[in-house]
């Protein structure tokens, strides 16, 4: 936690001062009232991978699709890589249940989680902004089982996939400053449980068994909770300098119908980007997360692996962005948006034992109209 506050502070820090510093370089350039609207030129707009940062003018609509790729390669026990022959010395939760080995048997190698996300926007007046966003979501890992009697025998590999229409979000912006190039607007979200929590594929056992069950909770499509999605964000620009930051959280009502609730998180990202032209700018962030364990447990998901039990859930982790946006100037295709977002993270501290995030990237299109 110590070091998770030290990041918040530092973010918030870096991203003011990137704020102050930028205004007073940039001293009677004219802040240009409002990047709100779809006439902004590509600077106008936060990182791809940043939600609900803008806000429209009345009567202003815009939709977007951005899909993004994450792929997870090996496990980490806190903040220390561990090998297959760690983890399966690992005791196993479920000992005690017939059929489950005393320690940990199966052992998650490569995870990718693909996601299509479709968003519109809406301004009924200039202080709301109205969104809503649905998403489509593939989840692949492939996994080593281990003999149940032998951790250093290998049993097999397998795979196992989801795929399905993800949690829907709603969402409220309101604005609460506008002025001189600086922007503050609330965001009142509602993640809707749209999202599957009982999916199902085969699994290969310590026994050498091929059988069908409940996938554990990190291959699920949602989180079966509605959450309140609460943020403020902040952004600010001058010349050809812009920056923000946002500060979002996720509360979950309750637990689902399975009996589970993934925990809250804290995340806060801060931004500064450079305009290289009117129709290109480039960004840098910085992205802290703090998310708690799975409160409770599902019932159906019983099995010698990691993923199963919810105590290795959540945790602390920072990354690093870079990013393009483009807007283009003229042609048939004048003021649509296109944003692509790299991302990496170089702080990670996981509870329990967990997959090690490797790389994610965002590609996306914007229209305001
Ligand atoms: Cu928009």
């Amino acid at each position: 936690m110590t070091f998770f506050k030290n990041i918040l502070a530092g973010t918030a820090a870096l991203t003011s001062l990137v704020g102050l510093s930028t205004f007073a370089l940039a001293d009677g350039a004219q802040g240009h009232g409002t990047q709100t609207h779809g006439t902004a030129n590509a600077a106008g707009h936060a990182p791809l991978g940043v939600m609900g940062d803008h806000m429209h003018e009345a009567g202003g609509w815009m939709l977007s699709v951005r899909a993004m790729h994450m792929a997870m390669d090996g496990n980490l026990m806190g903040s220390d890589e561990v090998s297959d022959a760690e983890i399966t010395a690992q005791p196993n939760r479920f000992f005690g249940v017939p059929g489950q080995p005393a320690g940990l048997r199966v052992v998650p190698q490569e995870m990718t989680m693909d996601m299509l996300m479709v968003g519109g926007m809406y301004a009924p007046t200039d202080w709301l902004t109205l969104m809503v966003m649905g998403m489509y979501v593939e989840r692949e890992m492939s996994l080593t089982t281990y003999a149940a009697m032998n951790p250093s025998v290998v049993v097999g590999n397998f795979t196992s996939k989801s795929k399905g229409w993800g949690d829907t979000k709603v969402a409220g912006l309101i604005r609460l400053y506008e002025e001189n190039g600086h922007h503050i607007h609330v965001n009142l979200g509602v993640s809707l449980p749209t999202g599957s929590i009982e999916e199902k594929d085969e699994v290969l056992t310590p026994m050498g068994m091929v059988m069908e069950t409940r996938l554990p909770y990190s291959m699920q499509l949602g989180s079966g909770t509605y959450d309140l999605e609460p943020g403020i964000t902040y952004t600010g620009h001058a010349g050809k300098l812009g920056w923000g930051s946002q500060v979002k959280a996720t509360i979950r009502l309750g637990e689902n119908d399975q009996d589970w609730a993934l925990g809250d998180k804290w995340e806060l990202t801060g931004w500064g980007s450079y305009a290289l032209a009117d129709w290109v700018s480039a960004s840098l962030r910085v992205k802290a997360e703090f998310e708690g364990k799975i409160d409770g447990i599902d019932g159906s998901i019983v099995l010698p692996v990691q993923t199963a039990d919810p105590d290795n859930y959540g945790g602390e982790r920072v990354e690093l962005g870079a990013g393009l946006n483009f807007q283009v100037p003229d042609g048939a295709l004048a003021g649509h948006r296109f944003g692509v977002e790299a991302v990496v993270p170089v702080y990670e501290d996981r509870n329990g034992i967990q997959m090690q995030r490797d790389w994610s990237v965002m590609v996306g299109w914007q229209n305001a109209f």
